[in-house]
């Protein structure tokens, strides 16, 4: 046998703590790596879980997202206008024997920059650790999430809840009637979690029952868990839009630039948005309070959106890492959340774990497979569309251990879908594959075929193996999701047109819909 590979590599650190064959631990600020060969397809990490995780060949070129707006909520700003790769905590590459070389923070802040055929890595703020280790590809993700779950903790919970959410069919359209018609229509498909999506609140940072649910949280609390659910409700507690009272009330809560303006933290469904500073005590104590009071309301599975916004780099009261400040206004929440199911989202991947249940590890999937100009021509795979979702939730299929790793919902519905038997069936296999169970199909959407099938879906638990990268065996059946993983090449269209061309699928298969039921 030729010598390991870790013994033919060039690796410049501070401090080599312990050293074996296949694995090296280190501390230092950087860490830099030559490798003996030129790798053919390294393992890019994005940073939040929307932000794409992929085997990609290094000439691939990291053009970036095209429009602004977008490039704010599904990178990390920071790196966003590199031209270099640059891979959060983790990066990967494969040598020419198949062998894997992993390069993995420890710490929060790390990152890695790729070129050519040297690793960089470095912490932003200070130093920290690192785990360097080559092997076979399963066994060196594997290692690398014990080390993480030995530092920040793991989930608690074995299995996952089987969740029915609100978003995927009825998005910001939904009203109390509605929703107590659905559940009552669910009647006897076994969710564990009934979860109510964006939509009840009366702003992004008034977190109170607007209008269209007149009886209150607390009341449809109650009704969830009289038919046997357990009540879940979404919050994206570190943003604020400009109509809502913090922003207006306490502007020194607002993150800030260096121009001293407030960081925009990307636009959604209520408009633009902004990040709160989670450095500032009255902040902390907003956030406390506010969890407090969902869960007083009988919600005990919580689902926390845009949690990048705690992340965004600006200026803090207490100055600290970004992503520290980012942990700790998590851990407030934790503190404050007892013992509810915590679903982190659009959530800083590595400085969550320990803090959260789950975790959404993917961009939103779509009633269809690709939002073409969403996707290819603003060159943005973190979009949604259930081949980008599919995509990067498979590549990060290594957290399971850690956390529950949630694919985001499944579609089992024939009415108002538009992909292929094929397409919802590989997304209906990484359901099993991840053993995080959603949905968002209305009772009345699905045929009797379609309810037996995701009856089905739900009380099995299949044997699963794994074949290769991305082949999988499922009871025996070959699962081969290779097709869904290439990137397409960028095309180059202007930004406002291809968001102008993108909405279109958005609002025809997915508003439409929605807003024609919910009218009835
Ligand atoms: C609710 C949703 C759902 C969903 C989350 C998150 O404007 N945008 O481009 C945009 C993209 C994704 C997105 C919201 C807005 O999704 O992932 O499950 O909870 O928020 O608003």
């Amino acid at each position: 046998m030729s010598a390991s590979l870790l013994s033919r590599i060039g690796l410049e650190a501070e401090t080599t703590n312990h050293r074996a064959e296949e694995e090296i631990l280190l501390s230092s600020s950087s860490v830099r790596i030559t490798l003996p060969f030129s790798p053919q397809l390294f393992y890019r990490h994005g940073w939040q879980s929307w932000a794409l995780a992929a085997w990609l060949p290094p000439e691939t070129s990291p053009v970036p997202i095209s429009a602004p707006e977008f490039r704010t909520k599904d990178e990390d700003p920071l790196y966003a206008l590199k031209e270099k790769h640059v891979s959060a905590w983790v990066i990967a590459v494969e040598s020419p024997s198949g062998e894997v070389l992993l390069l993995g923070a420890l710490g929060l802040g790390g990152r890695i920059e790729l070129q050519e055929n040297t690793l960089h890595g470095f912490y932003e703020e200070g130093s920290g650790d690192w785990f360097l280790a080559t092997g076979e590809e399963e066994q060196v993700f594997a290692r690398y999430a014990e080390h993480l779950a030995k530092r920040l903790g793991r989930r608690r919970i074995e299995r996952a809840p089987r969740v029915w959410c609100s978003w995927y069919s009825l998005y910001r359209l939904i009203n109390e009637q509605i929703i107590l018609d659905v559940l009552k229509r669910l009647d006897d498909l076994p969710f564990d979690v009934f979860q109510l999506d964006d939509g009840w609140q009366i702003s992004t940072g008034d977190w109170e029952a607007n209008e269209k649910f007149p009886s209150g949280m607390a009341a449809l609390a109650e009704k969830i868990r009289s038919h046997g659910r357990v009540a879940g409700l979404w919050l994206s507690p570190l943003i604020v839009t400009p109509d809502s009272s913090i922003y207006r009330n306490h502007p020194d809560w607002l993150l800030r630039g260096e121009d001293g303006q407030p960081v925009f933290a990307g636009v959604n469904w209520s408009g633009k948005t902004y990040a709160l500073d989670v450095t500032h005590p009255a902040v902390l104590e907003w956030l406390e309070a506010l969890i407090r009071k969902v869960r007083s309301w009988g919600y005990e599975y919580l689902k926390l959106d845009f949690l990048y916004a705690g992340a965004l780099p600006g200026k803090h009261a207490r100055p600290m890492p970004r992503e520290q400040a980012y942990r700790q206004a998590l851990e407030t929440m934790r503190h404050a959340a007892g013992d509810a199911y915590l679903l982190t989202c659009g959530a800083p991947v590595i400085p969550s774990l320990g803090l959260c249940d789950g975790m959404r590890v993917g961009p939103d999937v779509t009633p269809y497979w690709l939002n073409h100009p969403m996707s290819v021509w603003l060159n943005n795979p973190n979009a949604p569309s259930t081949q980008n979702a599919i995509r990067t939730s498979l590549n990060r299929l290594w957290l399971s251990s850690v956390v529950h790793t949630d694919p985001d919902v499944i579609y089992f519905r024939s009415k108002t879908c538009w992909m292929s038997e094929e397409q919802k069936t590989l997304l209906r296999d990484l359901g099993w594959i991840t053993g995080f169970k959603a949905t968002s199909d209305l009772p009345h959407w699905l045929t009797s075929q379609d309810r037996q099938r995701l009856r089905q879906f739900l009380e099995t638990t299949p044997v699963i193996k794994r074949r290769e990268r991305h082949v999988f065996e499922i009871d025996g059946r070959q699962v081969d999701f290779r097709s869904v993983m290439p990137l397409p090449r960028p095309h180059r269209v202007p930004s406002r047109l291809a968001t102008l061309a993108g909405l279109v699928p958005m609002v025809v298969n997915e508003i439409l819909p929605a807003w024609w039921i919910s009218r009835k």
